[in-house]
């Protein structure tokens, strides 16, 4: 992150989370009531209220908080918070019911927005792969110029989605999880959020297809070797792995301690953190932080 702009690492350096050991980022993302509507607040009713995931950032001294517009306007600008919770602005989002063969997020708001609200980051999710890629290819452009021309770090969710890679070698697989982390270094983010790679290409058969098939000699190299593969794909790019579904305690920190031994930059997690009771989630934020710092 060194080649950055002296306004960009201004931002970046204010959401180190504090408290851990090395430049670390621990991110809580809130955009899923409109990327998967609110079911997902059901497993714990409370954090329907964005107040929810604003306390626990603001107690557990997080990095900051993701949200879309509406959001941020209505609950992180409430005086307890804006001054205390970082923000991140997502930019772009669906709803769960398009047609995810051909994903696409369409712009819902501009880098100024976040600008104007205070934002000390932007966030993009792009698609890799999907048969919408050229659409936001055009769309990403713009975006970055923006958050160039306006000093503001901006968080690619890189993820491979579409008809084409779930025909092909899967969107959670080894090679398409390095390909996302090299996509962001290519087009030019300064985060990338990535999701954790499956242990297991999901389908072999593909791996004989290039360019996967220069895979097939390290398919039996260890997990954390190849998380090694994923970071050094994404180059000079921060990178963050994502949460996904509600896992056990043991998986989830077992999981960090091999994103950190392998190199990432942090963690955006949401629902693990969110979806458990408001004690039980501090407390395993603190366990978090001390694995990251071991
Ligand atoms: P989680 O930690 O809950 O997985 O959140 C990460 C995230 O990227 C959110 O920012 C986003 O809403 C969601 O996952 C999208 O997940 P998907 O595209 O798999 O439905």
């Amino acid at each position: 992150m060194d080649s950055l702009s002296s306004s960009k690492k201004r931002h970046l350096k204010k959401l180190i989370c504090p408290g851990i050991r090395g430049l670390k980022f621990l991110f809580l993302p809130i955009d899923h009531g409109l990327e998967h509507g609110p079911s997902d607040f059901l497993e714990n009713p409370p954090s329907i209220d964005p107040e929810y995931e604003l306390s626990l950032s603001m107690q557990c001294k997080l990095s900051g908080v993701v949200m879309h517009l509406g959001l941020a306007e209505k609950y992180w600008q409430r005086k307890q918070f804006k001054k205390r919770v970082n923000l991140v602005l997502k930019l772009n989002g669906k709803t769960f019911f398009g047609d995810d063969s051909e994903a696409f997020s369409p712009l819902l708001c501009s880098v100024e927005d976040g600008v104007k609200l205070g934002a000390e980051a932007v966030g993009y999710t792009f698609y890799v792969g999907s048969p919408k890629e050229a659409d936001d290819f055009r769309q990403f452009k713009k975006v970055r110029r923006e958050a160039e021309e306006f000093g503001i770090p901006l968080i690619v969710w890189s993820y491979p989605r579409g008809r084409i890679v779930e025909s092909k070698i899967g969107k959670d697989s080894w090679a398409t999880v390095s390909y996302a982390a090299r996509v962001a270094n290519e087009i030019g983010a300064d985060l990338v959020k990535l999701n954790l790679p499956v242990n297991e290409n999901e389908n072999e058969k593909e791996l004989n297809t290039s360019p996967f098939k220069n895979y097939l000699p390290y398919e039996k190299i260890s997990f954390l070797d190849k998380l090694f593969w994923v970071r050094e794909a994404a180059g000079a790019v921060g990178a963050l792995v994502s949460g996904g579904k509600y896992k056990n305690e043991i998986e989830l920190l077992e999981n960090i301690r091999l994103s950190n031994r392998a190199g990432f930059d942090g963690i955006m997690f949401g629902r693990n953190l969110w979806q458990r009771p408001y004690d039980e989630a501090v407390s395993l934020i603190e366990k978090i932080k001390r694995v990251i710092s071991d």
